[in-house]
């Protein structure tokens, strides 16, 4: 018995990867952990996607379903891709070869918001749970596991599934025990109950998952960090739209709609994000929160010098180095920390009641300020929308942030129409480029317009979308939200044929 698996039972349940891997079988759904390269398995994604080349050579398919948190590690969503073995994949990915495949057509992917996938697969929207896969940083002796370094859809993959497996990751501090809050409170209508928050850092659950030690198939001992890609230290794009949001922020302060030490702060992921938090580093903000669904160096930066008093997320989304602080200093960030289900930690609910203040990157905007967050020109999905509609659409503050180009300057993210529609103008408040931040409250479409060419669009693009517009508000059919049906995604089009949208 190892000193991280306590239930003698579990203990006598050691195995291999190998000899895990192989009650998967063809065809099967599997619930894994995981969530932004933290807490996810190690072991038994790779000695499956093995397996399924093994059995490809030997003629045989072996493709399974993959839900999970959100995006994980090369280990699962890059070795399963590689091997061509997953059928169906949801809520959110980030994994390159899974985006190649998805955008080939040759796996399906299923993008939700993250706070409603444990309620769908309770409701039994998504169908039956074959296996759960789940990393835990150990095991107690009465058979409760200790959640590792993130949380995601853990409690609802272990409840649900027909069998489970167990990675007991030893790389995992032993500290994270007593870090989480796992409610078990939830129901189906018509019988829900409101969610016991109203402060961020409330617990209302246990710090363990429950889980039937008669379910659990195999348990195998692993070694090995999560993976996290470092951030880019914030460029002078990244520091300009830092900026602004403080600017903004203090504004706020200013006029009293924002207490002193603002709201529960959300922040989504990605180099810009971080940027934003380290921003408020040199800021004059204090005792601030954060209710948000990853936490990443710039929070956890915030965190260490005392202006963060607590954060409340589902995951740690780290750069190694971060992650290696974290594990070192632990002392000082375990009590201040609080990990949760995603269904928690992205409410509806609890963001609207706390009032979050939600910043999360964009891939483009329009001049009416709809935002598309997933997909390049319309058709190729990026990652996901993982918790941006969830913070978007109930926060206090809807703030969305992008350069004002990419590619090179080759695309603005300015467009006349959005090529795909995530986030409604109505969920869409502020939106930030370096150029500025376009405060949205309150303006109608045709205010919106101004303010958005005016404030944020890049001084390459700026020209042609004033151009557009004005000739929109002549030729449009209707001039609530005046648009040029055939001319409003020819910029994208130019974009496929030629490799710029400028002309
Ligand atoms: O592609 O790497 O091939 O160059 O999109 O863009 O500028 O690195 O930005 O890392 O902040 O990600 C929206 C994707 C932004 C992210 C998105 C290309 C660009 C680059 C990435 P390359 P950047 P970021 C809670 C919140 C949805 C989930 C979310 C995201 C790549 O923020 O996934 O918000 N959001 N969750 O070149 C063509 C454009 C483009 C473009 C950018 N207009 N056209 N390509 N790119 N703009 C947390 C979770 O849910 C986990």
């Amino acid at each position: 018995m190892t000193s991280r698996i306590a239930h003698p039972g579990l203990a006598a349940k050691v195995t291999s990867a190998e000899q895990a891997a192989s009650f998967i079988d063809d065809h099967m759904t599997v619930g894994m952990s995981g969530f932004t390269g933290s807490g996810y398995p190690k072991a038994v994604p790779m000695a499956l996607a093995k397996r399924i080349a093994d059995e490809r050579k030997a003629g045989r398919n072996l493709r399974v379903k993959v839900w999970t948190g959100a995006s994980t590690g090369p280990e699962l969503d890059g070795a399963l891709a590689a091997a061509d073995g997953i059928e169906l994949r949801l809520p959110y990915n980030s994994d390159p070869t899974a985006r190649e495949r998805i955008n080939k057509g040759e796996m399906e992917y299923l993008d939700m918001h993250l706070s409603q996938v444990a309620p769908m697969a309770w409701e039994g929207f998504l169908g039956p749970l074959d296996i759960a896969v789940i990393e835990v940083a150990g095991i107690n002796a009465d058979g409760s596991l200790i959640p590792s370094s993130s949380v995601g859809n853990n409690k609802t993959w272990l409840d649900r599934a027909h069998a489970v497996i167990l990675e007991v990751n030893s790389w995992q501090n032993p500290a994270l025990d007593g870090m989480h809050d796992i409610y078990y409170g939830t129901a189906l209508p018509p019988n829900r109950v409101p969610i016991p928050l109203v402060r961020p850092d409330d617990r209302f659950g246990q710090p363990s998952f429950r889980c039937d030690p008669d379910k659990v198939i195999a348990v195998v001992e692993t070694d090995a960090p999560d993976r996290n890609l470092p951030f880019a230290k914030p460029d002078d794009t990244a520091l300009a739209i830092a900026g602004h949001i403080i600017e903004f922020f203090k504004h706020e302060v200013g006029k009293g709609r924002l207490p002193a030490n603002l709201l529960p702060l959300q922040s989504g992921v990605g180099n810009i994000a971080n940027a934003v938090l380290a921003g408020l580093l040199d800021a004059p903000f204090t005792d601030m929160t954060a209710y948000t669904e990853v936490l990443q160096d710039g929070m956890l930066d915030l965190l260490a010098s005392g202006k963060l008093r607590m954060a409340s997320c589902t995951a740690f989304s780290l750069s190694p180095d971060a992650a290696a602080r974290l594990n070192s200093e632990m002392e000082q960030f375990r009590d201040r920390i609080i990990l949760r289900p995603q269904e928690m930690s992205n409410h509806p609910e609890i963001v609207r009641r706390l009032g979050c203040l939600a910043m999360n990157g964009l891939i483009e905007a329009d001049i009416y300020g709809n935002v598309n967050s997933t997909h390049i020109m319309g058709s190729r999905i990026q990652n996901g929308i993982g918790g941006s509609g969830d913070f978007a659409r109930n926060a206090y503050l809807s703030i969305f942030m992008t350069p004002s180009t990419a590619k090179g300057g080759k695309i603005s993210s300015i467009v006349p129409h959005v090529s795909h529609v995530d986030h409604i103008a109505q969920d869409v408040q502020v939106i930030v480029t370096e150029q500025g931040l376009a405060d949205l409250r309150g303006l109608a479409p045709r205010r919106r317009a101004e303010v958005v060419i005016e404030k944020c669009a890049h001084p390459d693009y700026r020209e042609m979308l004033r151009d557009y517009y004005e000739r929109a508000l002549k030729g449009s059919y209707g001039l609530q939200t005046p648009m040029l049906c055939g001319e409003a995604l020819s910029w994208h089009q130019r974009f496929v044929d030629t490799g710029t949208m400028k002309l």
